[in-house]
């Protein structure tokens, strides 16, 4: 069972309403998606990057250049999703154009193996609760509204975007609307710096579930700092680019949660290993999101149906951002989500959605 070919796929979704961040506004997701095709089945990858380096240093553009220059060169008709990643450690950073190129080359073995990715990674639950990320609105009256009607479809948990200027009273509008029971979080995506600490310790009053990526990517020592000063737990996202930064940022206390996304840790395979640890250490895990389509959401069901995720994650429903997905869509039942149980990632792009897009790409591998 060899592989044939690597594929290039682009195009786009537009989303059912603008997603607002402390970083930017998105109104549509550009897509990128690699097709590993072998002898016999085929597999799918989605490239999580935005078109614009502002979650990240990493941007569309650059991942098919990455992709295309630096990684398919490393395949061969007998490469796995395994040696892949070993031959990959020289190509550093890029952890989305690697973590892609891994997804679509874990799908097709594990087609080839009849194996589907939740048992293959170690899942033991069959549905995972589910979470949904609200985008910063116009007005806290726009925000209460969006919030009840995502609460009324079934969330578990809600996830409040802030920036400097828009954080304390939004958080207090939410609590006082909706009750202490109300499993609720925020995420600032790095907008603060450690001179807001006391400004942040104001959320210490809201009994938040935790808050995400409060300071930049590169500012451990000021989250160790922050950690210290206000008693919300501090999640890490955009700090945590591997096991490695992953076990620093937890010995060194500069966050009691993590967030795992396979794209910002250049792959499943890692993201395992940063679950193992989280797990081994009591250190309380949830799975991301990063408006993906139903090729990257399937992959991330199949990880957040492994043990250590215990906190409810932003893996939403298909409906949350599109309209149509590329797949058949992912719904919310009672709250939750069902994992995939068929072969591979347990989906694929449906003909007619994948018509609207284009292979940009096609590269023959050699023996
Ligand atoms: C986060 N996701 O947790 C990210 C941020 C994010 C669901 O809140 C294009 C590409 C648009 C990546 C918008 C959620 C994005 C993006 C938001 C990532 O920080
Ligand atoms: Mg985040």
């Amino acid at each position: 069972m060899a592989l044939r070919t690597i594929e290039l796929w682009r195009g786009g979704i537009d989303l059912v309403s603008p997603f607002r961040t402390s970083f930017g506004t998105d109104t549509s997701r550009d897509l990128l998606y690699v097709h590993a095709v072998g002898d016999s089945n085929s597999g799918w990858g989605e490239c999580v990057a935005g078109v614009e380096p502002n979650y990240s240093s990493e941007y569309l553009e650059n991942c098919v250049e990455v992709i295309s220059r630096f990684l398919v060169p490393l395949i061969n008709r007998d490469t796995t999703a395994e040696s892949f990643i070993k031959s990959a450690t020289p190509i550093r950073g890029n952890y989305m154009s690697k973590a892609c190129v891994e997804a679509a080359l874990l799908d097709v073995q594990l087609r080839d193996q009849n194996i589907s990715m939740a048992k293959f990674l170690g899942a033991t639950k069959s549905r995972v609760a589910s979470g949904v990320s609200v985008g910063i609105q116009n007005s806290l009256d726009d925000l209460v509204r969006v919030v009840g009607e995502y609460i009324a479809q079934g969330y578990v948990r809600v996830k409040l975007k802030i920036e400097p200027g828009t954080d304390i009273e939004l958080v207090r509008t939410i609590r006082k609307e909706f009750g202490d029971e109300l499993l609720l979080q925020v995420d600032a995506n790095a907008a603060y710096t450690i001179a807001d600490a006391s400004h942040l310790k104001q959320l210490d009053a809201f009994n938040l579930l935790l808050i995400e990526q409060p300071l930049p990517e590169d500012d451990l020592a000021g989250h160790i700092e922050l950690s210290r000063v206000i008693s919300t737990p501090v999640c890490l996202d955009e700090s945590v680019t591997s096991l490695d930064t992953a076990r620093g940022a937890l010995d060194l206390k500069a966050c009691s949660v993590i967030n795992i996304k396979p794209g910002r840790v250049g792959g499943y395979l890692e993201a395992k290993k940063i679950h193992d640890l989280c797990l081994e250490r009591g250190v309380p895990v949830w799975c991301g999101g990063m408006l993906e389509t139903g090729i990257g959401r399937a992959a991330n069901l199949a990880l957040a149906a492994l043990p250590g995720f215990t906190l409810p994650g932003d893996i939403s429903a298909s409906a949350r951002y599109f309209a149509r997905d590329i797949t058949e869509p992912f719904v919310i039942k009672n709250g939750h989500i069902d994992v995939p149980n068929t072969v591979g990632i347990g989906v694929a792009p449906l003909p007619e959605m994948l018509a609207k897009f284009k292979k940009t790409a096609s590269f023959n591998l050699s023996a």
